[in-house]
């Protein structure tokens, strides 16, 4: 029970890591606002598996890439729930693109979701948190792609780094208030985000070539570290990355 009666938000929880990382919070003891968008049905299954582990659970439809939606999810989640322990910034695409020919519109939905999307929710979530005045944990999803580069990325794996770097700067801006903030790194783990990329049998062997645990990573694998971030047991952890990814970034040769 790492985040027992804590109140625990994530953006991107209908699906792949967001969804791992709301039921986790939940087997751990917290109550859990979930931020989606476009996904009702899906997001319906998260709330009843949260419910059948006997925590709350609810929904705040949106866009994060808006601004308006940051202040809308974290006012939801204080309305039910009272206050804000745990942010998780989770949502993100990666429409893999060829970079000589990237779409205008594909590089800006890009950043605009997986960066500025990221820096909105972080601050209004770290507003609430000070405003209660008693600290608070904030996680943001970042990549291995952070440190390195892909071909069909070249619009993604800037947002990458940009995720991390602002957990860094958050982390100076807001440790005097008890604030701590950290990033993830994952590897690749099999999700929707890359099910089109990985359908390709030599791209996926390749993929999983490299990595020295022997398999591609699981949902669940990326939940349990941000649950460990997330609570007191990482209380002296502020700016950190770590890199969660069966060894494939030290597999140089
Ligand atoms: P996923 O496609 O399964 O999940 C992405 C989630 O984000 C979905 O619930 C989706 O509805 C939501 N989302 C997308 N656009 C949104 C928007 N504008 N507003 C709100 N929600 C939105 O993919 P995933 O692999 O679970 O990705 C989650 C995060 O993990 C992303 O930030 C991704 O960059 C990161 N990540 C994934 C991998 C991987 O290999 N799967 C590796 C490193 C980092
Ligand atoms: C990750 C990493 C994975 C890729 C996903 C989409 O950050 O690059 O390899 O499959 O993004």
């Amino acid at each position: 029970m790492l985040l027992e009666n804590k109140v625990v938000l994530i953006t991107g929880a209908s699906r792949g890591i967001g969804r791992a990382t709301a039921i986790e919070a939940a087997r751990q003891g917290a109550n859990v606002a979930i931020n989606t968008y476009k996904d009702e049905a899906v997001a319906a299954e998260v709330v009843a598996e949260i419910e059948a582990l006997g925590r709350k659970a609810i929904v705040v439809d949106a866009d994060v890439a808006q601004p308006d939606s940051a202040t809308a999810f974290v006012n939801a989640a204080v309305e039910a729930f009272g206050r804000v322990d745990v942010f998780v910034s989770n949502a993100g695409i990666c429409p893999f693109h060829a970079f000589l020919d990237m779409p205008v519109e594909t590089l800006r939905r890009t950043m605009e979701v997986n960066l500025h999307g990221a820096y909105f929710m972080t601050q209004a979530a770290a507003n609430q948190m000070v405003q209660q005045g008693e600290g608070g944990s904030i996680v943001a999803i970042s990549s291995i792609s952070a440190l390195v580069g892909g071909e069909m990325q070249t619009h993604y794996t800037p947002t990458k780094a940009g995720v991390h770097s602002l957990m860094q700067s958050c982390a100076v801006a807001l440790g005097r208030h008890g604030i701590r903030c950290n990033s993830v790194l994952p590897g690749t783990i099999a999700t929707d985000i890359n099910k089109d990329d990985l359908a390709d049998p030599a791209k996926r062997e390749y993929m999983e070539g490299r990595i020295p645990l022997g398999r591609l990573g699981r949902p669940e694998d990326i939940a349990s570290v941000v649950a460990f971030l997330a609570s007191d047991m990482a209380g002296y952890m502020s700016g950190a990355a770590l890199l969660v990814d069966g060894g494939a970034f030290a597999n140089f040769q």
